[in-house]
């Protein structure tokens, strides 16, 4: 059998900090329409889709931070895309700053959705892994303040069913940007039989606390989300803002990853792109069947004991006696 889903990385090229939503959503509906004539069911677009990517600056004043939040979903500005996707009939992953008043507080999250074919959300998902700081760093050449912006997501990861049309249905999962390089994103996702899973992000190619990774940018973007996919026998969509947005240069890299591993789709520019994938998901079976049969091989039972340290070799009775320094 095959369930073969054409997907769609619609990357994003640089967003300035005066372009409206509106002029944003005019070139993601142009890379629907693309889409659609390129028979994609579904598109992913990246993290924080709708505007520059606005942790790269400090801001003292809540209303100014508040100006890069979305209050409704669909809102005003992003109910277009919605109908563009039931006329179509093609899906979307969205990735968006969410303003909610949720538990009797105002709260703020880095949110991706998934939409279906009708224009309805069917799944949402909260950034986890929020990387940067917290307090305004001057030393840097820009700032990283998703710890001071976002709170932590609080939806888990959670994977979820998606029906695309005949022979089309699938476990997907979501993630955000960071979540990427965490093994255990994937892993949660794997443990429910994920089979496809959409990734948003913006990746400065300058890591100020760790200049000497900055040449290892598109490499690290590629070894995680192949790692991701192999490892857990999935597909892995992870899409850029790329380019040089507000005077950051951004990776671009865009790629749709087989459960083998292998990249299968690739963005080639720093600007808006399309790459395109048939992915058969039933390809997956033939790594969650075998190398990776969790069910089979997994050994929970012993990570848990090395963890807690119950049965592990204690150090000081190890062979070098090593201890830690
Ligand atoms: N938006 C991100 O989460 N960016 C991080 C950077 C800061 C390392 C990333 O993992 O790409």
């Amino acid at each position: 059998m095959t369930r073969i889903v054409t997907v769609g990385a619609a990357q994003l090229g640089p967003i300035a900090l005066s372009d409206t939503r509106a002029q944003v959503v005019d070139r993601m509906i142009d890379l629907m329409q693309q889409a659609k004539g390129c028979g994609c069911d579904v598109v992913v677009f990246p993290e924080l889709a709708l505007t520059t990517f606005f942790p790269r600056w400090y801001f003292d004043k809540q209303d100014e931070l508040d100006a890069f939040f979305e209050r409704a979903m669909p809102g005003p500005d992003t109910q277009r895309l919605f109908d563009t996707a039931k006329a179509l009939q093609i899906g979307f992953y969205l990735g968006y700053a969410e303003l909610v008043h949720e538990g009797g507080q105002l709260r703020r999250f880095n949110t991706a959705i998934t939409v279906d074919k009708a224009g309805t959300i069917i799944s949402k998902y909260r950034k986890i892994h929020l990387p940067g700081h917290k307090e305004h760093e001057p030393w840097r050449r820009f700032q990283h303040l998703e710890k001071r912006y976002f709170e932590t997501g609080n939806l888990g990861f959670t994977a979820f069913q998606a029906d695309w049309g005949k022979d089309k249905q699938g476990v997907f999962g979501m993630a955000v940007c960071n979540d990427r390089r965490w093994p255990e994103t994937y892993r949660i996702l794997g443990l429910q039989a994920v089979e496809m899973i959409f990734i948003g992000y913006n990746t400065p190619v300058h890591n100020p606390p760790a200049p000497e990774h900055d040449a290892l940018s598109n490499f690290h973007n590629e070894l995680v989300m192949q790692a991701g996919a192999y490892q857990n026998g999935t597909w892995v969509v992870g899409v850029a803002k790329a380019g040089t947005e507000e005077g950051v240069e951004q990776i671009g890299n865009s790629i749709i990853v087989a459960p083998s591993g292998e990249i299968v789709g690739a963005c080639t520019t720093l600007g808006d792109e399309l790459a395109i994938a048939r992915c058969d998901l039933d390809l997956c079976n033939s790594y969650k069947n075998t190398t990776f049969n969790f069910a089979r091989h997994r050994e929970p039972e012993q990570y848990r004991m090395i963890v807690e340290r119950k049965g592990a070799v204690p150090p000081e009775a190890s062979p070098s006696g090593s201890k830690q320094t």
